[in-house]
């Protein structure tokens, strides 16, 4: 499987994530996002069109939306992470996949207007983003009263995924996190996964372990 990745795009990194903790190995194809444009090219827009990245070949399958890459890579490699386990569970990962693709509308264009200086009003797209944040966190708070600690069920599902890096990086477009502790609660569990990636600005939970060699100690 190719992906068409840039090391800095939260949507690819969502495909990334997804990859490494299934054990799915992808051959990755650097594109030159910013500065050069590259996903506006021609080579790239005969692939998608819409002039975005993340791409996702394999074999002749070209996929172009980042949600459909995580069903593809779930339904090849760990069904599991579809959630499927009920109907309930079924129409809160459609609903939450959903809801991520207002993430990349709200604080995906903040963060872009902040590190890239692409135009936008950047009080409004703050503002929506605020509101989506508040929504997840009393989702989050939701869950957390049925005894579940990610949005669709007790264990963590491409929803999950498809959320968690926009999320992650909100502070990059001038959007704090402190608010919402359910939010918090919800990243240091994802970021504990087993076979959990960083990205610039997304770091590992680290292991605090004793340092073997105390000072003084020989
Ligand atoms: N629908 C796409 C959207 C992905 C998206 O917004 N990608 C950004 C990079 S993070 C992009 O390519 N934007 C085009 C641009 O800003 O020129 C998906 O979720 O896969």
């Amino acid at each position: 499987m190719k992906l068409y990745d840039y090391i800095l795009s939260p949507s690819c990194y969502k495909v990334r994530l997804m990859a490494a903790i299934l054990g799915i190995k992808l051959e990755i194809r650097s594109v030159d996002f910013h500065p050069g444009a590259e996903h506006r090219g021609p080579e790239l827009l005969a692939l998608n069109p819409a002039g975005s990245i993340p791409i996702l070949e394999d074999g002749d399958l070209v996929l172009t939306e980042s949600s459909a890459m995580l069903a593809y890579l779930a339904a090849s490699g760990a069904p599991e992470w579809l959630g499927q386990g009920s109907p309930q569970e079924t129409a809160r990962v459609q609903q939450w996949l959903s809801f991520s693709h207002r993430l990349t509308a709200n604080l995906g264009s903040a963060r872009l207007h902040e590190m890239l200086l692409r135009p936008g009003d950047i009080k409004a797209l703050q503002a929506q983003g605020i509101a989506a944040l508040r929504e997840l966190e009393a989702g989050l708070f939701e869950q957390g009263e049925r005894g579940m600690r990610f949005l669709a069920a007790s264990r963590p599902t491409i929803a999950d995924i498809a959320c968690f890096p926009y999320v992650a990086l909100a502070p990059d477009g001038g959007i704090t996190l402190d608010p919402y502790p359910s939010i918090r609660l919800w990243m240091r569990a994802i970021r504990s996964l087993p076979g959990f990636i960083e990205m610039p600005g997304i770091h590992r939970l680290h292991e605090l372990k004793p340092d073997p060699h105390p000072a003084g100690e020989t």
